[in-house]
């Protein structure tokens, strides 16, 4: 094998970034448009965040930190660019934060030059929220005794941000802090939290304690809402018994804290509950941040249901009220989307996530959905459509013979209208 050039890795990265992305013309269901390409991929990662671009010390070229997947983002748009906060997961299987940002919100991302550089958790002082490098301690040991003070045991990994812009002035960037448990004797047990951090530009970012759920041992898909509620931060939640399994936890959760840099939960309403025999049997979660619209609240979820080849993870979509976010006022039967095509295929096939959608001035609606933790595409909607589909879908019947009566109904009216 010749080692390529540097300038060559750079080049191929340009032409990946620059490429066209058109319409998926085969697809049709009349509410969203999807993408030939997906928006982002480890093609899209700069060549100089993995390879040692001197050949005096690469002389192979060869990849020293390489990239596995760029999947699940937060998404929002700041100063007119569509902004992305995407889950990067190096081949060491860590993951960690990265903006990538485009004019266009369905194509030409582009990584900002360095990925999120979040304070650490295992750096700061006893009883102090850690904000800033000077808040670092000295031993590994009190490091951790800090890091428990304020709520966050030794995070390992971090993943899955959802960016809200709040009334309050502040983007806040809710994601997933994961640690190992120390608790148990298994190897793979850990401890699954919503870490919080805050941001005006997506530069610099201050860490806030993690949420505190006083009923829940753990959380993950948390996200915050964009408005006081009650004159509250309110929080949806996904409690769960353990780090996979929901448990006991009923479905997406919702609760109200006082004060957003010392947040704590005390009671979460389940708000949309998992059903038997439903896309969201296993486990729900909450996604993009809701979307306000005259009608109510759009919110867009994952739903996972367990097959004889693992759990299928697909997106739902429900509304609830102006004047209760907490209040489902309506959810469609099914799937608003499931992967399709080669988004079935990946590290973790037969998934597709969302944490992030902008709805721009114009109505239009852009959901970033990752397939099967491996690349991030877009699916195009826009305001007027999501809630036609919210308000005009039927419910979920829950059973086969009410299903059927259902499509009957249908195909009743429409030969009826067709005979006319
Ligand atoms: O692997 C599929 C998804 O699994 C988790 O979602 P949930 O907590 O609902 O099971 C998350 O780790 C998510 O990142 C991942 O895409």
């Amino acid at each position: 094998m010749q080692p390529r050039s540097f300038a060559s890795l750079m080049e191929a990265y340009e032409r990946v970034i620059s490429r066209p992305n058109p319409v998926n013309e085969r697809f049709y269901n009349g509410l969203f448009t999807r993408y030939e390409n997906p928006v982002l991929t480890r093609q899209h990662i700069p060549p100089f965040w993995m390879y040692d671009a001197n050949p005096d010390t690469n002389p192979y070229m060869m990849q020293r930190l390489p990239v596995n997947a760029t999947f699940n983002s937060g998404a929002i748009k700041v100063g007119g660019k569509y902004c992305l906060v995407v889950r990067v997961e190096g081949q060491d299987r860590k993951s960690f934060f990265a903006v990538a940002e485009s004019d266009k919100p369905t194509e030409g991302f582009r990584f900002r030059d360095y990925p999120v550089v979040l304070p650490d958790t295992c750096a700061v002082k006893v009883g102090q929220s850690p904000t800033s490098d000077s808040d670092c301690v000295q031993s590994p040991s009190e490091a951790i005794d800090a890091a428990n003070a304020v709520g966050m045991a030794e995070e390992t990994n971090v993943y899955d941000m959802r960016l809200t812009q709040h009334e309050d002035g502040w983007i806040y960037g809710v994601f997933c802090s994961e640690s190992k448990d120390t608790t148990s004797s298994d190897l793979s047990a850990a401890v699954a939290a919503a870490g919080i951090v805050r941001t005006k530009d997506l530069e610099t970012w201050e860490r806030l304690p993690n949420l505190k759920t006083l009923r829940s041992p753990q959380q993950r898909n948390v996200v915050l809402h964009p408005e006081f509620v009650e004159g509250k931060y309110a929080f949806y939640t996904r409690p769960m018994d353990d780090f996979i399994e929901t448990g006991s936890g009923g479905g997406i959760g919702f609760g109200l804290c006082e004060d957003i840099t010392n947040a704590v939960i005390d009671e979460e309403k389940i708000i949309s509950a998992r059903k038997y025999h439903t896309i969201t049997e296993s486990k729900n979660g909450a996604g993009a941040v809701p979307i306000k619209c005259d009608k109510g609240w759009i919110h867009i979820a994952h739903g996972v249901r367990n097959t004889a080849a693992g759990l299928r993870y697909v997106l739902y979509a429900f509304m609830t009220s102006l004047e209760d976010p907490a209040k489902v006022i309506a959810e469609p039967s099914g799937m608003l989307l499931g992967p399709l095509g080669n988004e079935r295929i990946g590290d973790v096939s037969n998934v597709v996530f969302t944490n992030g959608a902008i709805a721009d001035a114009d109505g239009k609606v852009y959901i970033y959905y990752a397939s099967s933790d491996t690349r991030l595409h877009v699916a195009e909607t826009d305001i007027n459509r999501l809630c036609d589909y919210l308000l005009n879908t039927p419910e979920d019947p829950l059973r086969s013979v009410d299903c059927v009566k259902q499509r009957c109904e249908l195909i009743a009216k429409n030969l009826a209208f067709l005979k006319k």
